[in-house]
């Protein structure tokens, strides 16, 4: 490498020197030579006449100023400076690209047969030489020529204007988006489609066109996600008032592509994985994802392009509120309590995870070398529970009053997460000052509190104490602002008002010194407190419960989500315990009492079973890596198994009775039918660990009118190393090897599977007819659920796993340096295992740093792993 890839500062930021007021893009595509020839009108806004243009991997053919041959001008290593230009003028580039060769999937690139673009974050200066930043907005026309037989459609930004053809073969479309937007919100696409066409009637009463294109043969799986937008389109306009403002939504799904979707302007680009769904291809899991990104990618249209981000250290600032609002849209129309579950586990888990890492950063970050390596767990994840806490302290009502005041100041134009904050506090009145700090503050907040009841004074006092340990990119830590929502309960399950200095007071308290204390006054009994109801902050919780205390709460707590938590604070408790057990070569138990405590759950009828499913399912490893400082990858494995039989062992006989009761005969994705489906198919997870396993597997496999319930049984097959499990897999690979999509599934399980000989059987996957290296699905379903999800075998002492992961990255570090970042995660946690597991990941790690090639994205995470 010429030289090491340098960081950029957040502080840093500078105004454009120029902008770009309207540009006219040409396309003309050939698969290994496309040219594109882009007419700019520029403006020079500071006291510059030198424009530098950000480019990488074009060649230049010709540049033009107001139509004459420019010739002051040198070529960057990635970019181009021009000299001397007018105060105004018409830029002329014309840049040669080859997509076909564009295996980095950023930029125009082929995904099967048809070519489509990646533009964010900065893949569109692998088009053409541009201010590739999301605060220059220009207005777009967009002309796409192609051969008429093999790209019958040509599709672009906002408004069909123009179509012809010529005699040669060739047609060409003309498109133009009336709105000014960034560079990374361009799109096109070129190729030959099955088409679902529906129309969406606005509430001011506009008709928009909706269509989405998948792979011919794909229609009858293209349904759900027809209806996932209709339904957001609705769900914006009623909860917050915001209608879409062009004549047509285009959704097109393609097979590879780098994440889940992309909100270009008028026209997303899927991957098929958030598109394409039947009964018989996909899960329900997958069929609730669709929904949420679909909804995401829509309610992106307000927040994300019509106020975009003014640079991309801004981002949490457009994904962060859409997250919430696809959280909000999912929670409206499904469960509230299961997306609330869902989420939680995703920031305690993972997000907490990232916290802990050499990658710990802000929601707004302060230094990117490569930007893609920001669109995280904690920009998106974290950054919605920020969100989302400015929505408890402001209330919805308060919340919406800040989101009309920010559209009425920041619309059309890039703004900044204090434009975001600023209109939520003018509009509200609520003090933000301090809150503020959640986005500069790296790290996870831990909250230990105690309690203490004076009966005489009948005065219960919560002492609330906060401290953020230290991350890798922040030493000094500061007291946040945290949104603490508790609840008392006396012991007949009634809930005690709230009362300090004798005012009734909200349920929510706000936690602002590094040790508080709040008095409660008019107790008439020791209380059962509810900590941090709804996880109304995203931090870590101590409080020593008790037993009791938390089976109480599991049954009278008032809201589902406190249940769930008390439940998991109950199981956290034997699993610590048991961990040390087994460390000190004891057995694994768990008290009657506790098993009690969720057959009880298991048998109530009050309950929805969706929830119950949820109750009965344990944290993951992944989570209980979290809670350790050295993480004893087997001990925590063997806990983890040795619990489950337990339970099912324990409530095998009502496991047994709830699985054949909710048996449904017919298949519908209502969100009952899917609860059914949920809780049975957890009974069916427990039961594979008695006796009945293989049968109950087997038999569910065979009889499933639905992939639901297929997958079901083969995970439950795979995780229990039941008889069945090979011809299952077999049967389904037989069935589905011609559909990469469907064969997915089946991937993720030899990923995860438990067997010893795990990573063998994985090899020889990858030269399955259906596994391909240049396919980002296949690369995630297979690897990535080797390396996130099979922590035993991934970390196998013999070092085998991490040399896996190594091959493979140095593999990917050349044909998708994007993907191939988000593969590495787990090895950057390295210094959480043993001393062993230590030297080999990290030996891994050198000999990725010690390549000549090292893409900046793995450079940018391979250095900060090593130089802890
Ligand atoms: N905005 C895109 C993500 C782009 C990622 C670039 N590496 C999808 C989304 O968040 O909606
Ligand atoms: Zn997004």
């Amino acid at each position: 490498m010429a030289q090491n890839p340098q960081a950029k500062y957040r502080t840093d930021y500078k105004e454009p020197s120029h902008t770009i007021t309207d540009i006219a893009l040409t396309f003309d595509l050939h698969d290994t030579a496309t040219t594109v020839s882009a007419v700019s009108q520029v403006k020079q806004m500071g006291q510059t006449t030198t424009l530098t243009l950000d480019g990488e991997g074009l060649e230049l053919k010709a540049l033009q100023v107001n139509g004459a041959d420019w010739q002051d001008y040198t070529l960057l290593e990635a970019g181009l400076e021009i000299r001397s230009l007018p105060a105004e003028c018409e830029l002329t580039i014309v840049t040669l690209i080859n997509p076909e060769a564009n295996s980095a999937l950023e930029g125009l690139y082929k995904s099967g047969g048809a070519f489509c673009t990646q533009c964010e974050a900065e893949g569109f200066r692998r088009i053409t030489y541009y201010l590739d930043r999301p605060d220059v907005l220009a207005k777009y026309t967009t002309t796409v020529i192609a051969d008429q037989a093999q790209y019958p459609f040509l599709l672009s930004n906002g408004n069909k204007i123009a179509e012809g053809s010529s005699d040669n073969g060739r047609h060409w479309v003309k498109w133009q988006d009336p709105h000014p937007k960034p560079a990374y919100l361009f799109a096109l696409v070129a190729g030959d489609f099955d088409v679902l066409r529906d129309q969406y009637i606005t509430q001011s009463g506009r008709h928009v066109a909706l269509e989405i294109f998948v792979d011919k043969g794909n229609l009858d799986r293209a349904n759900h996600a027809m209806v996932s937008l209709i339904n957001a389109m609705k769900w914006d306009e009623e909860r917050f008032d915001l209608e879409y403002d062009l004549d047509i939504y285009m959704v097109v799904a393609v097979d590879f592509f780098n994440m889940g979707a992309m909100e270009n302007k008028g026209l997303n680009v899927f991957n098929s994985k958030y598109v394409l769904a039947n009964e018989q291809t996909a899960t329900d899991t997958d069929y609730l994802g669709i929904e949420a990104v679909i909804g995401h990618e829509y309610f992106h249209n307000w927040t994300g392009n019509r106020v975009t981000c003014r640079d991309w250290f801004q981002l949490s600032l457009k994904e962060g509120l859409t997250v919430f609002r696809d959280q909000e849209f999912s929670s409206d129309l499904g469960s509230r309590a299961v997306n609330r579950i869902n989420n939680v586990r995703i920031i305690r888990g993972p997000q907490f995870a990232e916290d802990a890492s050499p990658m710990s950063h802000p929601i707004r970050p302060d230094q990117v070398i490569e930007m893609n390596n920001f669109y995280t767990l904690t920009v998106y994840e974290k950054g919605s529970e920020v969100i989302r806490m400015m929505h408890t302290l402001l209330g919805e009502q308060g919340f919406q009053k800040g989101m009309k005041l920010y559209f009425e100041r920041h619309d059309g134009t890039a703004a900044t997460c204090e434009d975001f904050v600023g209109a939520m506090e003018d509009a509200s009145g609520v003090d933000l000052k301090q809150f503020r700090l959640w986005y500069s503050q790296s790290g996870t907040p831990e909250l230990t509190v105690s309690s203490e009841y004076d009966a005489t004074a009948q005065t219960y006092t919560l002492t609330v104490e906060q401290v953020t340990e230290p991350t890798q990119d922040q030493k000094e830590k500061q007291p946040l602002h945290i949104p603490f929502d508790v609840e008392l309960y006396a012991k007949n399950g009634r809930v005690i008002p709230l009362q300090c200095n004798g005012e009734r007071v909200g349920h929510v308290l706000d936690v602002k010194q590094a040790k508080q204390t709040f008095v409660f006054e008019n107790v008439q009994e020791q209380p059962i407190p509810s900590l941090l109801r709804e996880f109304s902050a995203p931090v870590k919780l101590n409080y020593q419960y008790s037993d009791d205390e938390l089976t109480f709460l599991m049954v009278h707590a008032s809201n589902e989500f406190a249940r769930w938590d008390a439940g998991q604070m109950l199981l956290a408790k034997y699993i610590r315990a048991n961990v040390e057990r087994v460390q000190n070569g004891d057995n694994v138990t768990l008290p009657e009492s506790v098993v009690d405590a969720f057959r009880g759950v298991l048998l109530s009828d009050e309950l929805e079973p969706a929830f119950v499913a949820e109750m009965l399912s344990l944290p993951s490893h992944n989570e209980l890596s979290g809670w350790y400082k050295r993480v004893d990858v087997d001990a925590i494995a063997n806990v983890l198994k040795a619990l489950k039989v337990i339970l099912a062992t324990e409530m095998q006989d009502e496991f047994s009775a709830t699985y054949h009761v909710l048996k449904q005969d017919e298949y519908s994705i209502e969100h009952a039918a899917i609860g059914r489906r949920a809780l049975r198919n957890t009974c069916l997870a427990y039961l594979a660990f008695t006796e009945q396993g293989n049968t109950l597997a087997e038999a569910q496999y065979q009889q499933a009118n639905n992939m639901t319930d297929t997958m079901a049984a083969m995970a439950a097959a795979n995780s229990a190393g039941l008889m069945c499990r090979e011809t299952l897999m077999a049967d389904y690979s037989a069935k589905w090897k011609h559909d990469g999509l469907v064969m997915d599934k089946w991937f993720a399980l030899q990923g995860c599977n438990p067997a010893d000989n795990a990573l063998d059987v994985i090899k020889a996957t990858m030269s399955h007819e259906a596994f391909s290296m240049k396919n980002p699905n296949r690369i995630r379903s297979l690897i990535g659920s080797f390396l996130n999800m099979n922590p035993v075998r991934f970390h196998a002492k013999s070092g085998e796993g991490y040399r896996f992961a190594g091959e493979i990255l140095r593999e990917m570090n050349s044909s998708n340096p994007q993907v191939a970042s988000r593969l590495i995660d787990p090895l950057l946690k390295f210094r959480r295992y043993d001393e062993e597991r230590q030297a080999l990941i990290k030996a891994e790690l050198e000999g990725l740093k010690a390549m000549d090639n090292l893409a900046r994205d793995l450079y940018e995470k391979v250095t900060k792993a090593l130089e802890q």
